[in-house]
């Protein structure tokens, strides 16, 4: 199934009115205000963002929709319009007690990071809706906490930067809801550029639009395979970065490059020497690609996306067969007029490919007719447009 974006939620205006419309009917009053958050898609640099490393990734039309309303007392209660019939209600005095719906899990460390970081809620009626593929690898998740920080702050009337409001959306992942992601998500989903990807130097979080080549569409093919162990594999990742650096007596693998000490790794035990090559090899090639974007050098494109996806199957370890054929599919297609690897933390989630517009059809043919024959499943394709970050909704 093929899912370009004006056939799939609407248009933002329409998701805005069935969100308040849906609101009012559901809650007695219309929202006071509304804001949306996009999904990403990472081109290359991956697990490098919590190395204090470089990432490429950019904003896609996929989004979170939040609509919001303060009440009186100190009670909140969300519905999320994409699973009917569930709700989530809690005090804001104990928002950790009694579990609520796995998407209430977010809602609640959002308002855990806001109380501890002194930005005190009033109870509120919450309404989220999203076309976000969750479990994805596309950043459902960052994309409903950045939704829900901009519009919880805009209702007490803060406005924060965009990288603060990826600082707390990640500390209500980390310490709340228990993943040990870095800050990439939450980053592109607050500050994207429309129409560029960004080039993110996760070491102090600077970031600069970096424009696509203009006859490169972008391709994302959704694996269906459910990311299954990824937090406790994504988290034993990280432990052996820093198990690594700490080895090598650096603060973080990206001081790898700096130190001219990519011989070293060669003294490290086997699993973290892996991991710490990938980490090394990747932030060069993110580098790299972002200046074969600006000179548009399609061969070099090709070559440093082929080099990511074997480094993330050889090394770290994080692809899993389905997977590899869609990227070898894909690469058989393109050959070097175009590039594919796996995008995101890993594990099943999407496949992201940059391809002449003129060999969408061919590709998609070739995955729908080898893909299920071989693994059993059915792929899904997106061929988003590229959106800038999160905002503020005009209408209620
Ligand atoms: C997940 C994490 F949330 C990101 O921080 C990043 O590490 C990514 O996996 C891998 O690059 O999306």
């Amino acid at each position: 199934q093929t899912t370009g974006k004006s056939q799939y939620q609407n248009s933002q205006y329409q998701s805005s009115q069935v969100l308040s419309q849906a609101f009012a009917a559901a809650f007695g009053r219309p929202p006071s205000l509304m804001a949306q958050a996009p999904g990403r898609v990472n081109l290359i640099g991956e697990h490098t963002d919590y190395n204090q490393g470089y990432v490429l990734p950019c904003a896609i039309d996929f989004h979170t929709l939040v609509a919001v309303r303060p009440r009186r007392d100190r009670q909140v209660q969300v519905l999320a319009l994409n699973y009917p019939g569930e709700q989530d209600s809690f005090d804001l005095s104990a928002p950790e007690a009694a579990p609520g719906p796995g998407w209430g899990r977010y809602v609640r460390a959002v308002f855990q990071v806001l109380a501890r970081s002194g930005l005190e809620q009033p109870g509120c009626e919450l309404m989220i809706l999203g076309d976000v593929p969750q479990g994805a690898g596309l950043s459902s998740s960052a994309a409903l906490e950045i939704a829900l920080l901009l519009a919880l702050t805009a209702l007490i009337g803060v406005q924060l930067p965009p990288a603060e409001l990826a600082r707390l959306g990640q500390m209500a992942e980390n310490d709340f809801v228990g993943c040990a992601c870095g800050i990439m998500d939450q980053l592109i989903s607050a500050a994207a550029v429309a129409g560029h990807a960004s080039l993110i130097d996760c070491r102090d979080n600077s970031l600069n639009p970096v424009a696509l080549p203009k006859d490169l569409s972008l391709l994302i093919v959704n694996s269906n395979v459910r990311r299954g162990l990824v937090d406790s594999e994504y988290n034993l990742r990280r432990q052996q970065c820093r198990e690594a650096a700490n080895l090598l007596g650096l603060t973080s693998l990206r001081d790898l490059e700096e130190s001219a000490l990519g011989e070293a790794i060669g003294q490290l035990p086997q699993l973290p020497g892996m991991r710490a090559s990938h980490v090394l090899g990747e932030n060069r090639r993110t580098l790299a690609l972002a200046r074969a974007f600006a000179r548009d050098d399609r061969t070099a494109i090709q070559a440093l996306m082929a080099a990511s996806h074997a480094s993330m199957r050889d090394l770290f370890q994080i692809t899993c067969p389905q997977i590899d054929l869609l990227v070898q599919l894909l690469d058989s297609v393109a050959g070097t007029r175009g590039g594919a690897r796996m995008t995101g933390g890993g594990f099943g989630g999407c496949v992201v490919a940059l391809l002449p517009r003129e060999l969408l059809p061919e590709a998609q043919s070739l995955i729908s007719r080898e893909y299920p024959a071989q693994t059993g499943l059915n792929a899904d394709f997106y061929t988003p447009a590229v959106v800038g970050g999160a905002h503020l909704l005009e209408h209620c």
